[in-house]
């Protein structure tokens, strides 16, 4: 059983066991004796089966089961303790068991919140809450069911209920140490002074435009979605200027995977301010990494990338030989961009087909009709990479593969999601059953360039309660943190930083640092054993636990955060900042 469905497991059992004791209590206190003793037996069961979920979580790594043995354990025997007992003493009337069995469900369910709400770490403070609202609910409880327990049964759980409520309260909102991300960063700017080889104009407007035979509002660049594509060569000096004619969110264009100085990042509020209507800014770099690529806007991230402002950036490092097409995949308005393409190619022809994931979810790709390599991900090419046929790859948001195949004489087709977005003649081959390539195990292996560590960072992806802003939100957080409380990773220049991510949230985050690709060292404890993978994108899927590791050669301060873009905004973004 992996780690995510055994999250899963644990979760369900949580909310059955609370269920139950929380309805027997109702039922026993209704006298309907066999519905309570039935309900209590299931309660019985479902508080000792998450024995077996919470171990073997601990065992897959103390993130996932921190609360869940310091918080929810304790409370499991306590109800245990409580109701137990009283039921096997079978009484005459079965009321006498409901607060005993109401007090157990509190307890059950006090704990599902403090990992539903808080989650990862767990704390002092979200512990004596969950104590507090179980006495004092078991207090209502039985004044409401007009049983009577002493005096100092009822004044010791009133003494609990309001210092535990009162400490718990305390160490929650108790200001922590919150961050401030400076804005400006004092770095020298590495603006690049030669003359540009390469100029483009990319200007940023509402539109509407043709998705899939429809016409669909949109924001675009040059009132195209995509924008246009941006081609290099290495050796180029890129000069793009952006104008922002209408979109009041602001505009910026970060390159996607392409580690340019950090003050042409284009990340509004960390590296410059977002242009608004009328402004304009001039990125400008040097095109030094060939490879796949994209560029989009950062500023309202999630809203501007998907109403289309984003586009393709290739940089080649000679001129072009055979067929060399980008596939940006784009979900715009609910319909998948681009529109199928087939074209005839000459059979033996090089070709290389640049897919590109602009979504913030992960696409599945099938190259049917010929055997193909993935000669580079992320832009960086892979080590040795053997054919593969009738295999599938997932690439996840943000990211992209570079596949290469001699064209055959016979059609190929690719097929995205299971829809043909590229062809060369009609293929009707069934491949939504074909079996997914890993990556971590494809290619010749090389040994990882460093021994040792100078930083290690652990990041906790989970969801919980941000009551900081104006507003309660349930965000997307690292360590139990949202965005801009979230404090930045410190680094020297030449550091060798290892990140350690896991994922105990129920949902898939694809991860992107900025400004550097990271190696993967393992992935849940396997190291990697295929072609050192350079990656600015990677999903880390729930119950998994990724060891990444990159040389800090770019200084500057970076966003790191998840490319989900949804979930960046809700607080799953955090910055890497040099010292
Ligand atoms: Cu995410």
């Amino acid at each position: 059983m992996t780690t995510g469905s055994l999250l899963v497991a644990d979760l369900v059992i949580a909310v059955l066991a609370a269920a139950a004791w929380l309805g027997g209590g109702a039922a026993s206190a209704a006298r309907r004796r066999p519905l309570a003793l039935g309900l209590a037996a299931v309660a019985l069961l479902a508080t000792l089966a998450r024995a077996i979920t919470i171990t073997a979580l601990a065992r897959a790594g103390w993130w996932f089961a921190a609360e869940k043995v310091l918080i929810a354990a304790p409370l499991s025997l306590a109800a245990l303790g409580v109701a137990g007992p009283r039921l096997l003493r079978a009484p005459g009337d079965i009321r006498a068991v409901a607060v005993p069995l109401l007090f157990a469900g509190y307890a059950t369910s006090s704990a599902l919140l403090v990992t539903i709400l808080q989650g990862y770490p767990a704390s002092a403070g979200a512990g004596l809450l969950a104590v507090a609202g179980v006495a004092a609910a078991t207090v209502i409880s039985g004044r409401a069911l007009g049983a009577r327990p002493s005096r100092t049964v009822s004044r010791a759980a009133l003494v609990v209920a309001v210092a535990a409520l009162l400490t718990g309260t305390g160490l929650t909102v108790a200001p922590g140490a919150a961050p401030a991300v400076p804005h400006d960063h004092g770095l020298p700017a590495a603006r690049i002074a030669d003359e540009p080889t390469r100029r483009f104009t990319l200007t940023a407007a509402t539109a509407t435009v043709d998705a899939g035979g429809r016409n669909v509002a949109a924001w675009a660049f040059n009132g195209q979605v995509p924008g246009p594509e941006l081609t290099a060569t290495v050796g180029d000096v890129v000069e793009v200027t952006l104008r922002n004619r209408d979109i009041g969110r602001g505009v910026t264009v970060h390159w996607h995977g392409y580690d340019v100085p950090n003050d042409q990042d284009g990340v509004p509020g960390v590296t410059q301010a977002a242009v608004r209507p009328g402004q304009e800014f001039v990125y400008r770099f040097r095109a030094d990494q060939a490879g796949t690529y994209w560029y989009h806007t950062h500023s309202a991230s999630d809203v501007g990338v998907r109403m289309g402002l984003y586009g393709v950036l290739v940089v080649r490092p000679g001129p072009v030989t055979g067929l060399d097409v980008a596939v940006p995949v784009h979900t715009l308005a609910g319909r998948p961009l681009p529109a199928p393409k087939v074209e005839k190619v000459e059979a033996g022809l090089p070709v290389r087909l640049r897919l590109i994931n602009t979504d913030s979810t992960t696409h599945r790709y099938a190259l049917a009709g010929t055997a193909f390599r993935v000669a580079a991900i992320d832009g960086v090419d892979l080590r040795g990479p053997t054919p593969l046929v009738d295999t599938a790859v997932l690439i996840p948001a943000g990211g992209r593969y570079d596949l290469v195949f001699d064209a055959p004489a016979t059609p190929v087709a690719l097929f995205v999601d299971g829809r043909a977005v590229y062809s060369t003649g009609p293929v009707s081959t069934a491949t939504g059953a074909w079996p997914v390539l890993d990556p971590l195990g494809y290619g010749a292996t090389a040994a990882v360039p460093w021994s040792r560590f100078d930083k290690t960072f652990t990041l906790v992806l989970d969801r919980g309660l941000d009551l900081r802003g104006l507003l309660p939100r349930y965000a997307h957080t690292v360590n139990g943190k949202a965005d801009p409380d979230i404090p930045p990773q410190v680094v020297r220049r030449g550091d060798v930083v290892r990140f350690t991510i896991v994922n105990r949230s129920q949902i898939v985050h694809p991860w992107h640092l900025h400004g550097h690709h990271v190696l993967v060292l393992a992935r849940d404890g396997e190291l990697a054993a295929g072609s050192p993978l350079w990656l600015d994108s990677f999903d880390v899927r729930p119950g998994e636990v990724w060891e990444v590791a990159f040389r800090a050669d770019n200084p500057g301060m970076w966003a790191n955060h998840c490319h989900n873009l949804a979930h960046a905004d809700a607080g799953m973004t955090l910055h890497l900042m040099y010292s």
